[in-house]
């Protein structure tokens, strides 16, 4: 087995001055947020001295798809190949008896603000989030499992808000629970493995177990242990465990609230949480993401979506071989779809299936695969040299949004397709569209000698 814990992780980045040790005296409320946003791109953060905590907080650990990949174990370029084969072949999860995370428990007169670093992000948010919190539920329907992540708002003692999206599977079963009037037990795991949280973002269907794709993430079993009070598992090597009941008929407003554009948003009540037991491994470590408009926030979003459509696309339009979702675009909104030679109009077809598939999308630019999408550079120079705006420019005006876009007007948005792609006969020796090089022979000869120049 491997070690499945986010501390796994650690004596690596350190070794290469990844993990930064933060031994300065830290404010939960708003400092730790400012110390991560200054350093946002920068190496994981690792506060020692909490004020008013024992326990350490990391932050920024998964903010760029190297060490994502790192988390993983594989390197940087097979980071989304990974996924893809995670999503074909998911692995089914383990129980073990001794974890961990259960090393300490707590289960009387519970106060989560006091026992865990919550930070406090953003000055007109409410009250600290737990931003990094995996939530394990099963539907009451069919006693199937859920995992994914939603944040959760101190409201005092053992109170929490949970803020969940509507189409969101944890709040249809959430729904299903309040129909029949009863609570629904929910646990949050925090300070998981890169496999877990990756895992957790996969657009699978309602019924189907992210920890199934998190297993093939690993390419073993994810070990679950029992929680302690409820009839749920959760993973055995994670840092800290809330067990608790979603209450759906108990709702909570959330005022403003940080999403991923960058700004405030006011949705309305969120659901109240009631947590009854807390366990944690002896030494915890805190895992704190940064909301809003960061780039460990987007980055999860984004490796998740752009795997999910690769696969999803793949299966009507074989010329797909990649789609990469941007950091511009928030890790949600806008794409690059990379095909190899697409024929006329398949292009267009593909930016139509991405956007009819992923609700979020509402820029999406079709480039060949001489191209690399995560260079925003190369993907302009495609517009510039392959694009012409008359013939090649979808424009969709009145699509349904999803809620979190900065500029939709009642739900709905428009929508924008740019297909950069070759025509027939382009790149032909004499056109208009042939590349100026080397001849080619001497051109590899000195890419294979390179290093003696
Ligand atoms: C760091 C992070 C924070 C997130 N916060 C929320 C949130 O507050 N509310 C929410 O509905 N989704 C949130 N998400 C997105 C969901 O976890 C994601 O869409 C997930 O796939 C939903 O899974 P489900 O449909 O199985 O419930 C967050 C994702 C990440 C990576
Ligand atoms: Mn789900």
């Amino acid at each position: 087995m491997k070690d499945q814990s986010l501390r796994a992780l650690f004596s690596d980045l350190e070794a290469d001055g990844e993990l930064h040790r933060v031994k300065r005296d830290v404010d939960p409320r708003f400092e730790i947020a400012s110390v991560l946003a200054l350093r946002e791109r920068g190496p994981a953060q690792l506060f020692d001295n909490v004020a008013g905590h024992a326990m350490p907080v990391i932050g920024n650990l998964f903010n760029s798809r190297d060490r994502f990949a790192r988390g993983l174990g594989v390197a940087a370029k097979d980071l989304d190949a990974t996924c893809l084969a995670a999503l074909r072949n998911p692995i089914k999860p383990v129980l073990v008896a001794d974890a961990p995370v259960q090393q300490v428990v707590h289960s009387d007169a519970i106060d989560v603000g006091a026992l865990l670093p919550v930070p406090h992000w953003f000055e007109r948010e409410g009250a600290p989030y737990i931003t990094a919190g995996v939530i394990v539920a099963k539907d009451p329907e069919t006693g199937r499992r859920n995992v994914s992540i939603a944040r959760l708002r101190l409201e005092g003692g053992n109170i929490l808000m949970a803020g969940i999206a509507r189409n969101h599977h944890l709040a249809i079963i959430a729904e299903k629970a309040r129909q029949r009037g009863h609570d629904l037990e929910m646990a949050v795991a925090i300070g998981n493995h890169a496999a877990v949280l990756i895992g957790s973002q996969m657009y699978v269907e309602l019924g189907d177990d992210e920890f199934d794709i998190v297993g093939g993430l690993l390419g073993e079993p994810v070990e679950l242990v029992k929680c302690r009070t409820v009839d749920l598992e959760v993973p055995a090597h994670a840092e800290i465990v809330l067990e608790g009941r979603l209450r759906p008929g108990d709702l909570i407003e959330e005022n403003a609230v940080s999403e991923f554009p960058g700004f405030y948003v006011y949705y309305g009540p969120g659901i109240g949480v009631e947590i009854d037991c807390v366990t944690h491994r002896s030494d915890a470590i805190y895992q704190a993401i940064v909301p809003g408009y960061a780039a460990e926030h987007c980055l999860i979003g984004a490796v998740a979506i752009g795997t999910t459509l690769t696969r999803d696309l793949q299966r009507s339009i074989p010329a797909v071989r990649r789609v990469f979702v941007t950091d511009g675009g928030m890790g949600r909104l806008h794409a690059v779809i990379v095909m190899h030679r697409p024929r006329l109009g398949e292009g267009k077809r593909a930016v139509l299936l991405a956007m009819g598939l992923v609700n979020l999308l509402k820029l999406v630019i079709v480039v060949e695969d001489d191209v690399d999408p995560e260079d925003p550079r190369q993907v302009e120079w495609s517009l510039a040299a392959r694009f012409r705006g008359d013939e090649d420019l979808i424009v969709l005006p009145g699509v349904k949004a999803d809620r979190c876009d900065p500029v939709h007007e009642d739900l709905v948005v428009t929508k924008i397709g740019m297909v950069a792609a070759t025509r027939p006969g382009d790149g032909e020796a004499g056109g208009r569209s042939e590349f100026a090089r080397p001849p080619k022979d001497i051109y590899e000869r000195v890419r294979r000698d390179l290093d003696l120049y």
